[in-house]
């Protein structure tokens, strides 16, 4: 039987970055996942000739929501959905399975990389047919919807058993439980040789996945282990947990310091890789050795002839405008097209689908291509055990090498957590007034060559993002200004900053820009308006 319950709007369910994304607290409130799958379904016509995905990362309450969105999906006349098994679907083997089955979108239940639990964050990446995340205007009509919503449909059948594959009904809804895992695994054997990348793993090289307990411990298990021969337990934190073990998912220096304590130890082994909570982000370290994320998109592109799929040629190369240029360094050599996009990865979709770019990435451990319509932490993984198969270089040879050839972009991340909304929007609404008088003035050396927000016009459909706000010097030093999209407490102010040089190329990046730091936050003045001498967290 079908219901049709009363309820009122939240204010707060507008979308970010990437999705809605929420403490789990507030996203557990009566009604709320009702209202956001409501509102979603109220704006897409014909409901009973469309099929969607729904999977999730394996964090608390996915299991209760996507019960709800079952339900409230068959009361709206949906033709069909596919659930993952055990609830699981990396987002970017979500994304696989949308295009490749010809859905009308898809639900991924992730807060990618922030923390699980019932105090941690929740989070609904809602994708369309394109395969990636919805286009900001849609996001709006959804927003609209869920501010004036007044009633929603749900069934009232029992819950499901979603631990077996098999197909049922809810109302006349079909709902197919699917194997996350075998169609992704397919795309990667077409895309990479993994006969090549199979010696290497069976060879004395060592290597550690660390699935930091998310949604690509199945995955890689299969992957690394049982397809490509490498030795049981070379997949670290491999079993998807609610509340992620206590580990905050997030592959970086600071959140992965116990991956990064073994790769920087005497007995370390030669390569590792950690992927977020959802499978879409990477980091990659060799022995004593960080690759930071645009430095890896760079060395990526450099060698896609090295990759079967790739080796006849990549139409191009896009990057978030705060990721660094060192991409842009070998697009130019190469001759092929360059984009800036803002930050988040449903910019690079009409550049997929117009064929004007192959790759992209963005700086917070992000890399893919056009296979799909999200970044892949997997992927960037097996393309780094093609290049070191294919090269017999390790990772810091083949990045010194990359840094002999095109200089460094010395890079790092600053981000000032949980500033007031208010006082991070003044921040940002003064420093966006001012920039036009800091041009020309010098800063400890460095003199201000450009300053101006950032404004992408989207050569395909014409619509204009502005996203950031870019301090170009004199030297091409470079330090970007936005608020974060993801963050689930207050404001977070991130400040991108890079520094180009062709000598000096092995030296630590804290120092090379400390200068630069410290411009950073008297230009913006954080300090003095948040009380906080230094970022919270660098990376
Ligand atoms: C952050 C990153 C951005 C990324 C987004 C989603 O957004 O900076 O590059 O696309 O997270 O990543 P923001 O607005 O907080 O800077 V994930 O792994 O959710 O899907
Ligand atoms: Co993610």
């Amino acid at each position: 039987m079908i219901k049709t319950v009363k309820t009122t709007p939240y204010a707060d369910q507008k979308m970010g970055t990437a999705g809605l994304r929420k403490k789990t607290r507030t996203a557990s409130q009566e009604n709320y996942i009702e209202n956001f799958l409501q509102s979603i379904f109220n704006t897409i016509p014909n409901l009973n000739e469309k099929s969607f995905l729904v999977g999730g990362d394996g964090r608390y309450y996915n299991k209760i929501a996507i019960q709800k969105i079952i339900k409230i999906a068959a009361a709206n006349g949906v033709k069909k959905l596919y659930v993952g098994k055990d609830c699981l679907v990396s987002t970017p083997a979500g994304s696989h399975i949308i295009l490749e089955n010809h859905l009308d979108g898809g639900f991924v239940l992730s807060a990618s990389h922030n923390p699980g639990g019932i105090d941690g964050d929740f989070g609904i990446k809602y994708a369309t047919s394109s395969g990636g995340q919805c286009q900001p205007s849609e996001s709006a009509a959804i927003f609209e919807q869920t501010q004036n919503i007044t009633e929603y449909r749900i069934s009232d059948c029992p819950d499901f058993d979603l631990t077996k594959l098999g197909t049922f009904y809810c109302e006349n809804t079909e709902i197919e439980v699917i194997d996350p895992y075998v169609d992704y695994i397919k795309l990667m054997e077409s895309i990479f040789d993994f006969k090549k990348i199979k010696k290497l793993l069976t060879s004395d090289f060592r290597f550690i996945f660390d699935a930091m307990n998310g949604v690509t411990g199945p995955y890689a298990k299969k992957i690394f282990e049982e397809i490509l021969g490498a030795p049981k337990g070379t997949v670290a934190h491999g079993t998807p947990l609610e509340d992620f073990g206590g580990l905050h998912p997030d592959p970086n220096l600071i959140y992965a310091k116990h991956l990064v304590d073994i790769m920087y130890s005497d007995t370390a082994p030669d390569f590792a890789a950690a992927n977020d909570g959802d499978g879409d982000r990477n980091m990659i370290l060799g022995k004593k050795f960080f690759v930071s994320p645009s430095d890896c998109l760079a060395v990526l592109t450099d060698n896609y002839k090295l990759i079967p799929a790739y080796k006849n040629g990549i139409y191009g190369v896009a990057k978030s405008a705060a990721t660094s240029l060192a991409v842009k360094h070998v697009a130019e050599k190469l001759g092929i097209g360059y984009y800036e996009v803002p930050t988040g990865w449903k910019y690079f979709i009409n550049l997929m689908n117009s064929n004007r770019i192959t790759f992209c990435g963005e700086e917070s451990f992000g890399a893919g291509a056009s296979y799909i319509r999200e970044k892949d932490g997997i992927w960037a993984t097996l393309f780094w055990l093609s290049i070191i198969a294919e090269t017999g270089k390790s990772v810091k040879e083949i990045v010194l090498h990359h840094w002999q050839k095109y200089g460094r972009n010395y890079y790092l991340r600053n981000d000032f957590e949980g500033i007031p909304q208010d006082i991070a929007d003044k921040l940002m609404a003064d420093l966006e007034n001012s920039l036009p008088s800091l041009v020309g003035k010098t800063f400890d050396g460095y003199t201000v060559s450009e300053a101006y927000p950032f404004i992408y016009h989207d050569p395909v459909d014409k619509t204009s993002t502005k996203n950031g706000l870019i301090i170009h010097f004199s030297d091409g030093s470079r330090i970007v200004y936005r608020l974060s999209g993801t963050g689930t407490n207050g404001a977070t102010l991130r400040t991108y900053i890079e520094r180009y040089v062709t000598d000096k190329l092995d030296e630590e990046p804290d120092e090379m820009l400390k200068d630069l730091s410290h411009i950073s936050r008297i230009i913006s003045d954080v300090t003095a308006r948040t009380g906080k001498e230094q970022p919270d967290i660098i990376t």
